[in-house]
């Protein structure tokens, strides 16, 4: 007479169905089909092209050819230190046009135009 567990009989919804479904509207949200990346090489102290054009959702990627280390820092917007002989990317999030330089060699200036 006693059902110690008939509390418990409704609670069947497997547990990976709400992780699933939100991975899959987290994934359709942050990846836009358009997204594309764009390179900028910086060679002897010079970021290369100097003046970039881009959508929200786009990747900047600093590919550093240098023996230096350099940073790509906008103001209150971002800051990206990019190693001697490495690469560093960056997801642009918000529109606007981004005067950027490096901190360690504040001659070596780039601008990013950014469409929303
Ligand atoms: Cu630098």
């Amino acid at each position: 007479m006693s059902r110690p567990n008939s509390n418990r009989t409704n609670v069947a919804s497997p547990r990976w169905v709400l992780p699933l479904a939100v991975a899959f509207a987290l994934g359709t949200a942050s990846i836009p089909a358009r997204a594309e990346t764009i390179t900028v090489t910086i060679e002897n102290l010079v970021f290369s092209p100097t003046d970039i054009e881009a959508r929200v959702g786009d990747t900047v990627l600093w590919v550093n050819e240098d023996i230096l280390a350099h940073t790509a820092t906008a103001k209150g917007d971002w800051d990206v230190m990019i190693q001697p002989k490495k690469s560093a990317s960056l997801v642009l999030k918000k529109a606007g046009r981004f005067d950027y330089f490096c901190r360690f060699h504040p001659n070596m200036k780039g601008h990013i135009t950014v469409s929303p």
